[in-house]
């Protein structure tokens, strides 16, 4: 039986390529509405027409200069050499800064197909993208996807079959033999070949593209407006966390705790001794159903809340909000988000500080994240009051958890690693930008 075709799945940050990887390998890689959710290669397999196929998720990459960790993951693979075919998947609504990476690439690796995906928001933007003015240009195999909703992949596994088994060969490359800086030359080349090649294959209706992104970005990121909004969305989502948590926890304990006394007759009546009896019914069982009545129901509203922000494209927005407060502590916006995971559990909170480039500001951010109370440290369901008695200490955990940011931050400052600023994000619907749109905070 010959060796599986591995290909190689890159292209900009949230541009869907986890999308892609699940649909034809059925796996369930994180997606989300955000820059940088994959942080490290990912492999699934799918069999085509018999033939057997490994499918490498990477991690979302701007250039093949690499400016961060996740990239330099990607160029490494690249390099590596142990991809048969590359797929570079594209952002149809900002084609101009994603097809810069895949004349990179093609100038590195062979045989490449090229997936501009997205077409659905294109659409809905007035963008309209000439597939075959774009294979003519680039020289490889175009294929057109909105992967969410399962176009175009059969399209794509034919095209990646295609190129599997007869890879054509492979434009001219660019050369730049005379150059002093090769990168910045090879990078600047790719630029222009770029918006070259998008000025010939893509047509668009600039100020209805616009339109609506634009309003709600100046809602939601301005001065005035964009903090109040937060505050209110926010306080919204903790409060329901908080009191709505309540009912389904006190049912929940109800339940649970109900069946302490069967479960204690069901021992005695086996004849167990009174030490097993307090160690599995008092001990165990009493423990994992407090743990569960106290900390599922939280969790389970607080995760899919949040998660509803993150599909809506507005997390990206909060920590724009937010960044320039984290910077004056020498934190990053981004941990503000990490520190609203805290919230629901800190694990996840420290798990999720990986979204966060510089080595400084991520350790900040690994350190001090215990210092949001997680749920488990909420005051007790009954309470369900944020500024009540008992909602006091949770209060005072927080301001206090805020200090010893800025104390341990102060520290750091000895830590001479540079820190990052938050990168150029193209959130999907409801508001995402353009190669000139978008967030982007230096
Ligand atoms: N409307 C629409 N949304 C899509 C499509 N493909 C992906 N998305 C959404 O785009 C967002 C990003 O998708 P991912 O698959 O996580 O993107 P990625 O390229 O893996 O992102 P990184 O791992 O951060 O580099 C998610 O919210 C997806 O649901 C599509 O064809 N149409
Ligand atoms: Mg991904």
């Amino acid at each position: 039986m010959p060796a599986p075709t591995v290909i190689a799945l890159v292209g900009n940050p949230n541009v869907g390529k986890s999308t892609i990887f699940n649909a034809l390998t059925h796996l369930r890689q994180h997606t989300g509405n955000w820059p940088g959710k994959t942080v490290a290669t990912a492999r699934g397999a799918f069999t085509y027409h018999g033939r057997e196929y490994t499918l490498v998720d990477l991690p979302g990459a701007y250039s093949l200069h690499p400016g961060s960790a996740e990239e330099e993951v990607t160029r490494d693979y690249l390099f590596s050499g142990e991809a048969d075919v590359t797929l570079v998947v594209a952002d149809a609504t900002c084609l101009e800064r994603n097809l810069a990476l895949a004349v990179q690439i093609a100038e590195v690796a062979w045989p490449v197909v090229v997936c501009v995906n997205l077409l659905d928001e294109a659409e809905k933007k007035h963008i309209t993208v000439d597939l075959a003015a774009l294979e003519r240009e680039l020289g490889c195999p175009v294929v057109g996807a909105a992967a969410r909703g399962g176009m175009g992949l059969d399209g794509l596994r034919q095209a990646l079959e295609d190129a599997a088994l007869h890879p054509g060969s492979r434009p001219e490359r660019f050369s730049c033999a005379g150059c002093r800086d090769r990168d910045q030359c090879q990078a600047a080349a790719a630029l222009a070949r770029a918006a070259a090649i998008t000025a010939k294959a893509v047509t668009m209706d600039r100020a209805a593209a616009d339109h609506r992104d634009r309003a709600l970005d100046r809602v939601l990121t301005s001065k005035a407006t964009g903090i109040p909004v937060m505050l209110a969305l926010l306080a919204l989502i903790l409060w329901l966390t908080m009191a709505g948590a309540n009912v389904p926890s006190e049912l929940l304990s109800g339940l649970l705790m109900g069946w302490q006394e069967p479960l204690r007759g069901l021992l005695r009546g086996w004849g167990a001794p009174w030490w097993l009896e307090g160690a599995l019914v008092d001990g165990m069982y009493r423990t994992t159903a407090w743990v569960v009545s106290v900390m599922l129901p939280p969790m389970a509203i607080f995760f899919p809340l949040f998660t509803l922000l993150e599909d809506a494209g507005y997390l990206p927005r909060v920590a724009f909000n937010l960044d320039h407060f984290f910077q004056r502590a020498g934190a990053h916006g981004r941990q503000s988000l990490t520190m609203c995971m805290g919230l629901g559990c800190n694990a996840c909170g420290v798990m999720g500080c990986r979204i966060i480039q510089s080595p400084r500001e991520r350790l900040i951010a690994i350190l001090t994240n215990a210092f949001v109370p997680c749920n488990g440290r909420f005051p007790p369901p009954q309470s369900g009051k944020l500024w009540g008695r008992r909602g006091l200490p949770l209060f005072r955990i927080w301001t206090k958890g805020i200090g010893t940011l800025s104390a341990i931050n102060k520290q750091m400052e000895l830590v001479s690693v540079p820190a990052a600023g938050l990168d150029q994000h193209t959130e999907k619907r409801p508001f995402f930008g353009d190669s000139e749109g978008g967030v982007e905070v230096g």
